[in-house]
């Protein structure tokens, strides 16, 4: 395995093996990944380019928006049977959207990212078509659309909105309204990684672990029953861009599907939301990534009745309905009160009936006060 390893770092030109990609919403390029068809979501990826420190330079050439991941030959910029056919999220004008990347814990290269939205749907059309591949100028185009449509960091009030520590005043780099990694040297949290500080493991990559990245952006004043988000991140270390990619609207008020929200980011979350009676209860879902043998099952125990009040024969069984040998993914929706704080731990229970805590310490959770959308909590065992 580790001569396997050094022979492909040798064969990569630019001598790097892990990446990152959008992970929330859920980007085409994890929906390759969950069907089976990407076996390096992270590696979506445009190089040799000049990334820095001049974040607008480089050209995409075929990655366009939404990028093409050559380790598959996916081009993402297509919609397929799997991913693009429709949104995966509705959005309100103005909302306030938690959105999160995840980054390899084996090419954390630092730099500066940002969150974009082209308004200009005739572009954007051209990358919603299952039956029509865009062309390079195309594919810049729309590019050149997205760059106009920076969601600025600093559009959402209280939110810290940092130069990055290896650019200086007067390069081209130097802006807040991309979001940055921290200084790629730091000797704690150090680049992107030190974003969250979360554990490795936080999301899934096929590398080396991911952690990770999860900011907030504010929806535009704009309307579309089918539009995009994406993602590009101009990394330090080397001469690369990552673009993603993830199809969304953004319509009216109130028919949000689940959005999602990170255990890493829940507390700080907590929007002042819409009127809500102070008894609501929201629908959460615990997506737990943890291997299990064939009979076990996976269990949620908790601090609240709901929970089963840390009694494990009353706790509430996970399905396993979408878990697969590459994401091993235990999920379940419980109801439950917004503003609630709450602590639970999973629970593995053999076929025998014994059961396995996960480590301390306790997982805790506050509901959001947002009562007109649903949430997600993702996690990996412990
Ligand atoms: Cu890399």
């Amino acid at each position: 395995m580790q001569t396997l390893r050094v022979l492909n770092f040798l064969s990569l030109a630019a001598g790097c093996l892990g990446h990152g990609y959008m992970v929330i919403p859920s980007s085409r390029t994890r929906l390759g990944a969950e069907a089976g068809l990407d076996t390096c979501p992270e590696c979506t990826i445009v190089e040799p380019v000049n990334a820095w420190p001049d974040v607008d330079a480089a050209q995409v050439g075929r990655s366009g928006p939404c990028g093409y991941n050559a380790r598959v030959s996916i081009d993402y910029n297509q919609p397929s049977a799997n991913w693009g056919q429709s949104p995966v999220v509705t959005y309100a004008p103005g909302d306030i959207a938690t959105v999160q990347w995840c980054v390899d814990n084996n090419g954390d290269h630092g730099g500066m990212f940002s969150w974009r939205i082209c308004q200009d749907q005739a572009i954007v059309d051209k990358l919603l078509d299952p039956d029509y591949t865009p062309t390079l100028e195309e594919k810049q185009a729309a590019e050149d659309c997205f760059q106009d449509g920076v969601l600025p960091c600093t559009d959402v009030s209280g939110q810290d909105c940092g130069y990055n520590p290896d650019c200086s005043p007067g390069q081209p780099c130097y802006r807040n309204d991309w979001f940055t990694c921290n200084a790629f040297q730091a000797s704690s949290r150090r680049a992107c990684q030190g974003v969250d500080n979360a554990p490795l493991g936080s999301c899934f990559t096929t590398i080396a672990g991911g952690y990770t990245v999860t900011k907030r952006v504010r929806i535009p004043n704009y309307t579309s029953d089918h539009t995009i988000l994406s993602l590009r991140w101009n990394s330090f270390q080397t001469g690369q861009i990552y673009n993603t990619c993830a199809d969304i609207a953004i319509r009216g008020a109130g028919t949000n599907p689940p959005t999602t929200t990170t255990l890493q980011t829940s507390t700080t979350q907590a929007s002042p939301g819409s009127t809500c009676a102070a008894t609501s209860q929201v629908q959460v879902t615990f997506n737990q990534l943890v291997q299990t043998a064939y009979g076990e099952t996976i269990r949620l125990v908790g601090s609240t009745s709901a929970l089963g009040s840390w009694d494990v024969s009353q706790g509430i069984n996970l399905s396993a309905a979408q878990y697969t040998s590459s994401r091993p993914l235990w999920s379940t929706t419980v109801s439950m009160t917004i503003g609630a704080q709450v602590q639970y731990k999973f629970v593995r229970v053999s076929s025998s009936g014994s059961v396995t805590w996960e480590s301390d310490p306790n997982r805790s959770y506050t509901v959001p006060s947002d009562c007109g959308r649903g949430y997600t909590v993702e996690s990996t065992w412990r």
